[in-house]
């Protein structure tokens, strides 16, 4: 009988194990058992040694480890190993044990310290009085402030300083105007005094609850708008104390850094031409300074597809947006179209071509534009470029624009003559379309609307009556002597407005409409609010034609705001102005100190006070010196154009 062969799975076949003679199944089964005999004496050995070692082996246990994670902690005598990834993690070996453990214990010691020394420190804190914690972080806020104003103030370039004539004087001869003219000067003490106590570094005062308001026009910042703005009337009445006040206020407190969103234009006209006309009344750099750092926080409005500005800007994140109640969510004219002055004169006090450049680019954008009947619409759409509601007027939301392209040329010493243009143009227009006679021959300025005209005009609108009268001369052939008398038709319509109510003081608006003349209709548009537009055109027509009656008509006005609007914490405007016993509004607006008091003051002046032929008046009557621009390389001269 064959004994099968062993085969293994993987079908290799493994040869026999050759240890002598022919093996036979027999033999090969006795050498198995004597290998199997060698591994284990081979395994029994290595079990001997691994218990060995168990015994006589150093305890590894023994090794400790200190993970500081600091880096700048030093250990004497420990070996840090070399190549060791993290330099805080240090080994101590157990023969220096002892060591060791002094360590540790130093550690601890100083840690348990530091946590004492801490507590203590907190503790001093908390015993401080509330006043003491105050005092402290004044003092800080004041490190702060003072290294800021270090900082900012930084001196801008020097420039030949305009030809300033009649910053001060215009004593009048006569006796009687002499008296008008210091009674005019007490109201503005008045209602200073009482700004100063009650409302000091607010926006605006209440004179009635004593205490500070701000429109919201100024968001809710607290920029002491009333300061700005009174500070040129305050330099020109000769009350130095107060301005120096107001100045001290400026350089201590006054900051554009505030998340606060504010309108562009009300900022510009009050607070920048505020701060640039007390610069060049008084030559404090300070003012300059100031102007130019606000400027720098409108320039984000401007970041609109077509550059035309948002009505407003948060100062602090630079976010423009325009008016909820705008047509079509656009700008207003009367509003980007109201900043040429003042940008004119930042570029030429900086050397920065920046300000200029944003003006141009609307004045461009607008002359491209086509315009219904020549007449400009009072809404401009920033992001499309294109007009909304076809709505002109020459009161609320048109106003200033046309009052600024005379102005730009009365400013560029008469060389803008685009500027001149454009206004020609936009007058004739205005005239033709908006200018009509009433039934009792009253001239007067209504608003075009939806394709026809609204026979009704604002008290903002009676400031054109000054406006023609300025822009007399100069204007297209022989049209001098008309304009002139425009302007005094506008005057005697405004007048009316005034003399047909119970307190002798204008309307909002007033109606043009059969039997009714001058008067408003609508109990909302009852209310005066110590407006000066009515005042600053007798005062034009006062310097042009020396006619008397612009005096006494101004006289009336102020009788009747000492009369209804004079309270004993300032002056408020009324709520009717058809109602002897008048509702006060208990606000003192700011351009009642600004606007309202300054044109009444120098229409009891001489003409040498600010004479028009160096000073240019923006829209808050801040006077601007006329810049001789031909002599300069800025390029608002069409020659260097
Ligand atoms: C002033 O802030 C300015 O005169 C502006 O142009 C229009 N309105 C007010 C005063 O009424």
């Amino acid at each position: 009988m064959t004994t099968p062969a062993l085969l293994p799975l993987s079908g290799r076949r493994i040869p026999p194990l050759n240890l002598g003679p022919p093996s036979f199944p027999h033999h090969r089964a006795t050498l198995r058992l004597s290998e199997k005999f060698i591994l284990l004496l081979i395994l029994s050995a290595f079990i001997t040694l691994c218990f060995g070692a168990f015994f006589f082996l150093p305890d590894s246990s023994k090794h400790k480890r200190f993970d500081l994670g600091l880096e700048d902690v030093l250990i004497p005598h420990v070996d840090a190993g070399k190549g060791a990834k993290n330099p805080g993690v240090f080994l101590i070996h157990g023969p220096d044990e002892h060591r060791h453990r002094e360590e540790e214990e130093r550690l601890r010691n100083k840690i348990r310290a530091d946590h004492e020394k801490a507590l203590e420190e907190a503790k001093e804190k908390l015993r401080k009085s509330r006043e003491e914690i105050r005092a402290e972080i004044q003092t800080e806020k004041n490190k702060v402030v003072q290294e800021m104003k270090i900082k900012e103030n930084k001196p801008l370039p020097p420039v030949p300083i305009p030809n300033l004539v009649g910053i001060s004087g215009g004593d009048p001869e006569d006796s009687d105007i002499r008296e008008k003219r210091e009674k005019i000067k007490e109201m503005m003490k008045h209602a200073w005094d009482n700004y100063r106590t009650y409302g000091w570094g607010h926006n605006e005062l209440r004179p009635i609850a004593r205490k500070g308001h701000s429109p919201n026009i100024f968001g809710s910042s607290q920029m002491g708008a009333t300061i700005v703005d009174a500070l040129d009337t305050l330099y020109i009445m000769g009350l130095h104390a107060e301005f120096l006040d107001g100045q001290r206020w400026i350089e201590d407190n006054l900051d554009f850094s505030v998340n606060s969103e504010v309108s562009v234009f009300e900022v510009n006209i009050r607070f920048i031409g505020g701060l640039l006309a007390a610069y060049y009344l008084s030559g404090e750099e300070i003012f300059k300074i100031k102007a130019v750092q606000l400027a720098e926080k409108l320039l984000p409005a401007f970041n609109t597809p077509t550059g035309i500005p948002w009505a407003m800007v948060n100062l602090k994140s630079g976010v423009g947006r325009n008016w909820g109640w705008a047509s079509a969510g656009s700008s207003i004219l009367a509003e980007f179209g109201t900043l040429h002055m003042e940008f004119m004169h930042l570029s030429y006090l900086t050397g920065d071509l920046i300000y200029y450049k944003k003006v141009m680019h609307i004045r461009k954008l607008l002359q491209k534009m086509d315009r219904p009947n020549g007449l400009y619409p009072n809404y401009l759409n920033p992001r499309t470029g294109r007009w909304g509601q076809y709505h002109t007027s020459v009161g609320g939301l048109g106003d200033s624009f046309y009052e600024y392209l005379l102005k730009a040329w009365l400013m560029s010493d008469k060389t803008d003559h685009e500027a001149r243009k454009m206004y020609d143009d936009a007058i004739e227009a205005i005239e033709k379309h908006l200018i009509k006679k009433s039934r009792g021959g009253l001239v007067f300025i209504g608003e075009w609307k939806n394709g026809h005209l609204e026979k009704k005009m604002g008290h903002l609108a009676c400031f054109a009556g000054g406006m023609f009268a300025l822009g007399a001369d100069g204007s297209r052939t022989d049209k001098a002597g008309h304009y002139l008398e425009l302007g005094a038709e506008i005057a005697r319509t405004c007048h009316e407005s005034y003399d047909r109510t119970a307190l002798k003081l204008g309307p909002e608006s007033f109606k043009f409409d059969g039997a009714v003349e001058a008067v408003a209709v609508r109990q909302a548009e009852k209310y005066y609010i110590l407006r000066p537009e009515v005042i600053e055109t007798y005062w034009y027509l006062w310097r042009f034609t020396h006619d008397p009656r612009y005096r006494q008509w101004g006289w009336e006005a102020a009788l009747a705001i000492e009369k209804y609007c004079r309270v004993s914490g300032g002056f408020s405007g009324v709520k009717d102005v058809y109602s002897s016993t008048p509702t006060h509004d208990d606000v003192q607006q700011s351009f009642f100190l600004a606007e309202t008091l300054k044109y009444l003051y120098l229409l009891f002046s001489g003409d040498d006070l600010l004479p028009l032929d160096h000073w240019v008046f923006n829209t808050e009557a801040h006077p601007l010196p006329v810049l001789h621009l031909a002599n300069t390389t800025l390029s608002g001269n069409p020659a260097v154009r």
